[in-house]
C-alpha cells in the first residue's frame, strides 16, 4: 500500500472517528425553557447562555402560563420545524438570577390541583429522525414541603419528588426515585407528543424547562474504539522513511 493510499484511509478513519464522537455527544438538540411571567421571574435566557444536563445554547424561551412557538431553533440556532404550545399557570424560584442553569431553572410553568399542565410538541420527526429523549426539569419554590408530580408522556409515567427547602443550587440530579430536579424519558420516535404533569394532592407538579436530545447510541463509543485500533494498526504497520533511535 502505497503513502498516499495509506494517509488517505487513516484521514477518512479519522474524519468517522470525529463523527462517531459526536454522535457520542448526542448531536444538536431543541431547548424550551419556560419563562413564567418575565416581570416576575425575570428569567429569560439570551442565545449564549449554555444550560442543561447536555449543555446547548440557543433556549428557546416560552413565556407566559400558556402560549405556543414555532420553528424552534436547535442547540446551533438553526431553525427547525419544531413547533410547542404550553398550558399551565407560572411560578418562579427565588434563586440567583445567574446566566445558564440557575436562569434556566428559575422560571416555570406549573398547576396545582387536579388540572394537569401540558406541553406538546409537534415536528420531532425531521429534526431527529434515529429517535430522542426527552429531558424536563422540574423545581418549584415548594418551601417546606415536599411536592411530588406525575411527569407522563403516551404510556410512561414517571414520578418527580422536589423535596422540602430545596432550591436548585448548581446541580441537576437525575430522580430515580428518591428525588430530584429532573426526568428522562428514553427512545422516543413519534414526531409529537403531549407532556403532562399532574400535581399529587397538595403539590404543584413544575416545569422548569423541557430539552429535546438524539437518543445515545450505545454502540457509538464501541465502533469508535475499533476504529481507532484501526488507526493505530496502520500507523504500527507502516515502514517509516525517518531513520529511527
Ligand atoms: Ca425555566
Ligand atoms: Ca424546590
Amino acid at each position: 500500500m502505497g503513502p498516499l493510499k495509506r494517509l488517505s484511509i487513516i484521514a477518512s478513519a479519522a474524519m468517522w472517528l470525529a463523527c462517531a464522537a459526536q454522535g457520542a455527544r448526542g448531536g444538536l438538540s431543541v431547548g424550551i425553557n419556560f419563562v413564567g411571567k418575565e416581570s416576575l421571574s425575570f428569567a429569560t435566557m439570551g442565545s449564549s447562555e449554555w444550560a442543561g444536563v447536555q449543555p446547548q445554547t440557543f433556549w428557546n424561551n416560552a413565556t407566559g402560563g400558556s402560549g405556543s412557538l414555532s420553528s424552534l431553533l436547535n442547540s446551533a440556532g438553526g431553525a427547525t420545524a419544531v413547533a410547542a404550545s404550553w398550558r399551565g399557570d407560572y411560578g418562579y424560584l427565588a434563586i440567583p438570577n445567574d446566566p445558564g442553569n440557575r436562569r434556566l431553572m428559575r422560571g416555570y410553568i406549573c398547576k396545582l390541583g387536579a388540572d394537569p399542565a401540558t406541553v406538546t410538541l409537534t415536528g420531532l420527526a425531521a429534526a431527529f429522525p434515529a429517535g430522542y429523549d426527552v429531558l424536563v426539569y422540574f423545581d418549584g419554590a415548594n418551601q417546606g414541603t415536599a411536592w411530588a408530580a406525575d411527569y407522563g408522556i403516551g404510556a410512561a409515567v414517571v414520578r418527580g419528588t422536589d423535596a422540602a427547602n430545596t432550591d436548585f443550587a448548581g446541580v441537576f440530579v437525575r430522580d430515580s426515585g428518591a428525588g430530584g430536579n429532573y426526568l428522562r424519558f428514553e427512545n422516543l420516535w413519534s414526531d409529537a407528543f403531549t407532556l403532562s404533569a399532574s400535581p399529587l394532592a397538595g403539590s404543584g407538579a413544575p416545569i422548569n424547562a423541557v430539552q429535546i436530545v438524539h437518543t445515545p447510541e450505545p454502540a457509538t463509543l464501541g465502533l469508535a474504539a475499533a476504529g481507532l485500533a484501526a488507526i493505530l494498526s496502520l500507523r504500527r504497520a507502516a515502514p517509516s522513511c525517518r531513520r529511527r533511535g
